[in-house]
């Protein structure tokens, strides 16, 4: 093979891995937008793994992925945006951690990492998901 050739494929390669991984980190990105997850807040930094066990994403989901993908499989043409709303009004405790999973978005924690967990009381926790609105905060924005 000549050496151009070699930077072709190169190139191409280097062009679908890429667009591979942009295109699962736009739902990280997408969820950490309406979780109102800073860019800068620890927990965005985990990428992949606020849904799935492995940092690379792909079919390994966590306990709160695995809600997750249950709300999005639950009626056809279900957009990602209301699954992660729906997912959040169940009040559930994906990692059973003690605290529910609005509650760990509030603390900005991973709700499916029982190692993941917030330092401030449930109480604490509520009175400040109360005053954002309750879980109504983390609705999909109307287009
Ligand atoms: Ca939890």
């Amino acid at each position: 093979m000549k050496p151009s050739h070699l930077i072709v494929l190169a190139s191409i390669l280097a062009s679908l891995v890429y667009s591979i991984a942009s295109a699962r980190s736009s739902y990280s990105t997408l969820a950490f937008s309406q979780y109102q997850l800073e860019k800068d807040a620890p927990v965005t930094k985990s990428g992949c793994k606020f849904c799935h066990s492995s940092a690379f994403g792909g079919e390994s989901w966590n306990k709160f992925g695995t809600a997750l993908k249950t709300q999005w499989e639950g009626a056809a043409n279900r957009k990602i945006q209301d699954a992660l709303y729906l997912v959040l009004k169940e009040n559930k405790d994906s990692d059973g951690d003690g605290y529910s999973d609005a509650l760990e978005i509030v603390a900005k924690t991973l709700p499916g990492d029982a190692k993941s967990k917030p330092s401030v009381t449930v109480v604490e926790l509520e009175t400040q998901l109360k005053k954002l609105g309750g879980v109504d905060a983390f609705k999909p924005a109307l287009k």
